[in-house]
């Protein structure tokens, strides 16, 4: 047996969800650098922390693609076919959509999200706000393809993907998520999209070591769950937060690290820490108008019309699936 099937062997895992994310934890704190994926981030504490960061004045992402979508939402809903069905990967709260929706004559809205009971309550609250809409929610992982409700077979496909969710993937990993995108859509899709910009280090830098240390007890979410879900002992007070800018790479990374030499124990497995090592949990990429229009146009998409803020924080695009 190896190292990962014995611990999994010795743990009691109640389900499938577990015991991946046991798998995927050792696996990431055996590797040179040690890592952590960044979905393990969002249990309900961790969405809590992520909400709350984005109210914070530091995180410029959510506000200014609001500002987009409040100020350009009437021009963004123009150029969307009549009768369309919008389809939003990764649904989360309903008021970027909602944006959207006050504008334009769309029939039906498919939220896709792995929480289905989020899912119901958001999509009980929009039949009642919207009572010409049809809702078909799908419970599924985003990321992997997933088959749309026959209900909307025959309607025009626009994709919804806000928030700069892409630049949480690696650019291969953007790559294929805009293609498998443009595969379950199908020919003639379109697709709004939020990115964030490359700007300012300074303001890139705030935004993720805000003062008031939310990012930190967001980063540092991912350990409390492995304690509580994996039976792990990481002490909490041991490890520091740290967001640094990758200029070379054009992304934050968010880390970490140990304060001291220590050993952590998880599901039978000790991992050892040097004074000053990492476990890197996060990127976020941050785009120029040209790289993403290369990107767009490599997966599949032609970016037919941008919409930024008038300081060029963040931006909105409108993509068509190229022939
Ligand atoms: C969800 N995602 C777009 C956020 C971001 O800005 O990359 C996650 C986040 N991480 C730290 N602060 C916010």
């Amino acid at each position: 047996m190896n190292v990962h099937a014995t611990a999994l062997a010795h743990a009691h895992l109640p389900d499938e969800q577990t015991s991946a994310f046991a798998r995927d934890a050792i696996d990431d704190l055996s590797q040179h650098p040690k890592r952590l994926s960044p979905k393990y981030f969002y249990d309900a504490a961790g969405s809590e922390l992520f909400e709350a960061i984005t109210r914070l004045p530091e995180y410029y992402p959510t506000r200014t693609e609001l500002s987009i979508l409040r100020d350009r939402g009437g021009e963004i809903a123009a150029i969307l076919p009549k009768g369309a069905a919008l389809v939003e990967f990764g649904a989360g709260a309903t008021t970027k959509i909602r944006l959207l929706l006050q504008h334009c004559a769309v029939a039906a809205y498919v939220p896709v999200d792995i929480s289905g009971d989020f899912l119901k309550a958001q999509a009980d609250a929009l039949r009642r706000d919207f009572p010409a809409l049809s809702v078909h929610p799908v419970t599924a992982d985003f990321t992997t393809p997933f088959a749309l409700p026959p209900a909307i077979a025959s309607l025009p496909k626009v994709g919804f993907f806000p928030g700069s969710t892409l630049g949480n993937f690696e650019p291969h990993e953007a790559c294929a998520f805009l293609r498998s995108a443009r595969d379950i859509l199908g020919h003639g899709a379109q697709m709004i999209i939020g990115v964030d910009l490359e700007k300012d280090e300074r303001v890139l830098h705030d935004a993720y070591n805000d003062a008031a240390g939310v990012t930190a007890r967001f980063n540092l979410n991912v350990l409390v769950r492995i304690n509580r879900e994996l039976g792990g002992n990481f002490d909490l007070s041991a490890f520091t937060h740290r967001a640094i800018y990758n200029r070379e790479r054009h992304r934050i990374e968010m880390h970490l690290i140990s304060k001291r030499q220590q050993a952590v124990r998880m599901l039978g497995t000790s991992f050892s820490f040097r004074p000053g090592e990492s476990i890197h949990t996060e990127n976020s990429y941050k785009y120029s108008l040209e790289r993403f229009t290369t990107l767009a146009r490599s997966s599949g998409w032609t970016v037919r019309e941008s919409w930024t803020d008038k300081d060029q924080m963040f931006s909105v695009h409108a993509l068509v699936a190229s022939d």
